[in-house]
């Protein structure tokens, strides 16, 4: 090329000085044709338009059979992401032993069973019917019914939740005839949920069908009116490593009064009164969006994006908080709050940043953590080389503007959309229409989320649901100084020579939420990234040269 127009020049800084659409086409050369045409649509060099635009990127669609996917499966999303960290709710997989053993406390959500009255915690235990030969031939309900009945006899829990796996849907099992019936019968609350794990392509579907159970079965069964000044929900915080600690500790500094969190440090009484909070802040947008969107809706309490993870998206999301509630009082105390805080994660950042500036990241990670994770390692001077989500959809990446291009394939049109009316008696919206344009001249906007590729680098390749065979390429090509994945991903990128921050469970630490959970996480990196040990360890393109053209350099 004679001239490098000021976008190569980006590109450069981006993809320590590799041309991104050669890597992108080294990433899909191996595959067969029509393969590489359908990776090819989700695998996105970044670029930003004036206007704010990102390119498009294939997501939410099937794995192409073969490829080795990160993803997770329907159920895992329903049972294990957003109704598991609920402690007082006994939670029953009907289903083989395997799928409740392993969606058994592996993601690490926390709870503290001391702050509801009863000390119930059920999360301790694994409950299922243990499908054998028998019930998958003559049916399961029978062995269901004795399941939760046993249940109740031991536990007398509130309530009683049963989630589907692929077989119970293969054989035919009513699953919700079977709730019904032991609800009339035990008089607690006792709901379904058809997740079958193969139920659309991820575990993202999975988050639709709990979002659509927990509302229908549970929102707003209770309107008590709780004490407290600025009430909030926090939707899509899932407590892994005590993340939700952190946030609840800056909120009561702060004066806010959390009603309810979906769903991590959380407990049912506490969604069925969330309809009465005056704010629900999103989290994780791709998880429980749905719960806003639907709470919007029927009861109008609106919702705001907000990001705890980085010690300046905190500050950022606090004020934004403040800045909804108009109350000067409030204001004065994020800020007091803020101004406390903020000197010991900054110490920490200087002290850690000169062995850390310059050094490059990769994250793939879920359905919102491969965006957020990249605040706190832009404070520590590192750079995102390449991220993407497992099973994210494009409003996940491009931003919530592109809604109403996204076609809905057959996949989706599988998952249930309900139809969400205004409740003739509970429906009171929080704000005026003046205020909401009046506060959104101040930065609070409602509904907004603008997504990953915005706040990336043009030139940062994107990836969507990598395969295994392009993260062996992405490190040999590139020998990050650190990836970040899941526990199914860490050894065989360990080998490699490269260290694996676990970003799901976060190994064995947290909280990396908040201001405390910044520090933590800058000490932690700085050892993964410092460790001598990644330089004495060889990749095997490096020890055997005939495996180069399989890992590839070309
Ligand atoms: Fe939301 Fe999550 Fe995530 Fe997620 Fe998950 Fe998770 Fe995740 Mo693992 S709810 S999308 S389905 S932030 S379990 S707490 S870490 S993949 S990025």
């Amino acid at each position: 090329m004679a001239t490098a127009p000021k976008e190569n020049m980006q590109d450069q800084r981006a993809l320590d000085g590799k041309d991104p659409e050669t890597i992108k086409k080294q990433l899909i050369k191996k595959y067969p044709p029509k393969v590489a045409r359908k990776r090819a649509k989700q695998i996105v060099v970044n670029k930003i338009e004036a206007d704010g635009t990102v390119p498009e990127i294939g997501s939410n669609v099937r794995t192409v059979p073969g490829l080795i996917s990160q993803r997770g499966c329907c159920y895992a999303g329903c049972k294990g992401v957003v109704l598991g960290p609920t402690r007082d709710i006994v939670n029953i997989t009907h289903g083989p032993v395997g799928c409740g053993f392993y969606s058994w406390l592996t993601r690490r959500n926390q709870t503290d069973p001391e702050s509801t009255p009863d000390g119930h915690n059920f999360m301790t235990y694994c409950f299922t019917t243990d499908m054998q030969d028998e019930e998958i031939i003559f049916g399961g309900e029978k062995k269901l019914k004795l399941a939760i009945q046993e249940a109740y006899d031991n536990f007398h829990p509130k309530a009683i939740a049963v989630f589907s796996t692929c077989p119970v849907g293969l054989i035919g099992d009513d699953v919700h005839s079977v709730c019904r019936e032991m609800k009339a019968k035990l008089g607690i609350n006792i709901f379904g949920f058809s997740c079958e794990g193969y139920k659309g392509v991820s575990q993202s579907a999975g988050h639709h069908i709990a979002n659509n159970g927990i509302f229908t079965h549970v929102v707003g069964t209770d309107d008590t009116v709780r004490d407290g000044e600025y009430k909030i929900n926090m939707l899509g915080e899932y407590n892994i490593g005590g993340d939700a600690f952190e946030i609840e500790r800056l909120f009561e500094l702060c004066g806010l009064t959390l009603i309810s969190t979906f769903s991590g440090n959380s407990s049912i009484d506490k969604f069925a009164n969330s309809h009465t909070a005056d704010l629900n802040l999103i989290m994780c947008h791709r998880s429980i969006n749905y719960v806003a969107e639907m709470m919007e809706k029927k009861y109008g309490v609106p919702w705001i994006k907000i990001n705890f993870i980085g010690a300046q998206a905190t500050a950022k999301s606090l004020r934004k908080i403040a800045a909804y509630f108009e109350d000067p009082k409030l204001i004065d105390k994020v800020e007091a709050v803020i101004a406390a805080e903020l000197p010991e994660v900054e110490k920490a950042a200087a002290e850690i940043r000169p062995r850390t500036e310059g050094k490059r990241a990769m994250l793939f990670v879920g359905g919102s953590r491969a965006h957020h994770y990249q605040e706190l390692f832009s404070e520590l001077g590192m750079k995102t080389l390449s991220a993407g989500y497992e099973f994210a959809h494009r409003d996940d990446y491009e931003g919530r503007r592109v809604l109403p291009d996204i076609k809905v394939d057959a996949d989706s049109r599988n998952i249930e959309e309900l139809e969400i009316e205004p409740d003739p008696e509970k429906y009171n919206p929080r704000k005026s229409e003046a205020q909401v344009r009046a506060l959104k001249d101040k930065g609070v906007d409602f509904s907004v989320y603008e997504g990953m590729m915005p706040e990336m680098e043009t030139g940062a390749l994107v990836i969507d649901d990598i395969s295994h065979h392009e993260t062996e390429k992405m490190i040999a090509l590139f020998k990050p100084d650190i990836f970040c994945a899941g526990i199914k991903e860490k050894y065989a990128v360990q080998k490699l020579g490269v260290p694996l921050k676990q970003l799901h469970s976060y190994d064995y630490g947290g909280p990396y939420a908040g201001f405390k959970g910044a520090i933590n996480f800058y000490k932690e990196i700085d050892r993964m990234v410092n460790s001598k040990i990644w330089g004495y360890l060889k990749a095997p393109w490096q020890q055997s040269p005939e495996l180069a053209a399989r890992y590839g350099t070309d």
